[in-house]
């Protein structure tokens, strides 16, 4: 099943109960429920709103019988992963960051009025009520960004998932040819105090630094660590794309990002001035320092 960040529902709140016609007591619908969204850590990505695209509250029940006031429509709660942003005409809303953070995105309606709301001394045995209002209904757009301690970036076929794979064994599409990776590869990555870090690798950049289509690099928000890999081979100076990718990601990083630039193709004991790191991946050399280094970075600076 692809990955999927992005979703756009329907929400509506539950039409208000309708008063009742009765000459016994005042009788009041219930109110509709209300919609909320909510952050929960069972789930993974916003897959599931491919199909489940509306999404209505309870209605509110009539007035009735003995009863005051009809019963309330229950609530609707809409689980999305934590770190899932909730638009309205384009603006946030809410971020829901951690397990538990909700916002209400939807109106219950209003329940009507009932007969005995209208009596008066001059109108003893009024006929009329007022039926319940419609719940509140809106579009709404959900944006996952994920709990990510480090992402993988860098122009087109520079070993950004070849690195991911050799740091933290996970699984991911590493091809000889520009722009293998379609969907972001999570991995994780332990410090020495059993604390666990995830890498993201993502399509990202195209070769002339501009955000491919379907780049995912939202998914770099939260991550405290950019590891921008450039390969030594490549003829172009690297400073040029070095340059090239800070101008694409820039409006990507969240605002303590680090950059570390990691040499790819290259050798550990000479690395290249402009970069923090080198690795040679497909012989395993630098990456051991790489990790190490990371873990430390992350572990020290992991305020949670
Ligand atoms: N020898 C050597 N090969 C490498 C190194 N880094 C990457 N490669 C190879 O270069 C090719 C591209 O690596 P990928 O990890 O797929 O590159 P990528 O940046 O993820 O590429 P896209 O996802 O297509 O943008 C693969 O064949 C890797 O095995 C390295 O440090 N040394
Ligand atoms: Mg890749």
């Amino acid at each position: 099943m692809p990955f999927t960040d992005r979703a756009r529902i329907h929400v509506e709140g539950g039409h208000g109960g309708g008063g009742c016609l009765s000459f016994r007591r005042e009788k009041y619908g219930g109110r509709g429920g209300r919609v909320f969204v909510v952050a929960d850590e069972q789930e993974k990505d916003l897959t599931r709103f491919r199909h489940a695209v509306h999404h209505k509250a309870q209605a509110g029940g009539n007035g009735e019988g003995r009863v005051k006031r009809g019963r309330a429509g229950d609530d609707l709660e809409i689980a999305v992963p934590p770190g899932t942003r909730v638009l309205r005409d384009g603006e946030v809303i809410a971020r829901l960051d951690h397990h538990g953070d909700r916002v209400q995105v939807a109106r219950g309606g209003d329940g009507g009025v009932g007969n005995r709301a209208f009596r008066s001394s001059t109108h003893q045995a009024p006929r009329e009520t007022v039926p319940g209002t419609p719940g509140e209904e809106a579009w709404v757009s959900l944006e996952l960004r994920m709990d990510v301690d480090a992402a993988l970036v860098g122009l087109p076929n520079t070993g950004k998932s070849a690195l991911l794979v050799a740091l933290t064994g996970a699984g991911a599409v590493v091809a000889p040819y520009a722009y293998s990776t379609r969907e972001p590869a999570l991995g994780p990555l332990e410090d020495d105090e059993g604390h666990l870090f995830t890498i993201i690798d993502l399509p990202g950049l195209s070769e002339d630094g501009t955000p491919r289509d379907h780049s995912y690099l939202e998914q770099c928000e939260r991550a405290r660590i950019i590891l921008h890999c450039v390969d030594v081979d490549d003829p172009e100076p690297a400073e040029d794309r070095i340059a090239r990718v800070r101008v694409g990601l820039a409006p990507y990083l969240g605002e303590d990002a680090e950059e570390w630039v990691i040499a790819t193709h290259a050798d550990p004991a000479d690395p290249p001035a402009w970069a923090r790191f080198a690795v040679e991946i497909e012989l395993g050399e630098g990456i051991d320092a790489l990790r190490e280094a990371l873990a430390q970075a992350l572990g020290g600076t992991a305020a949670r």
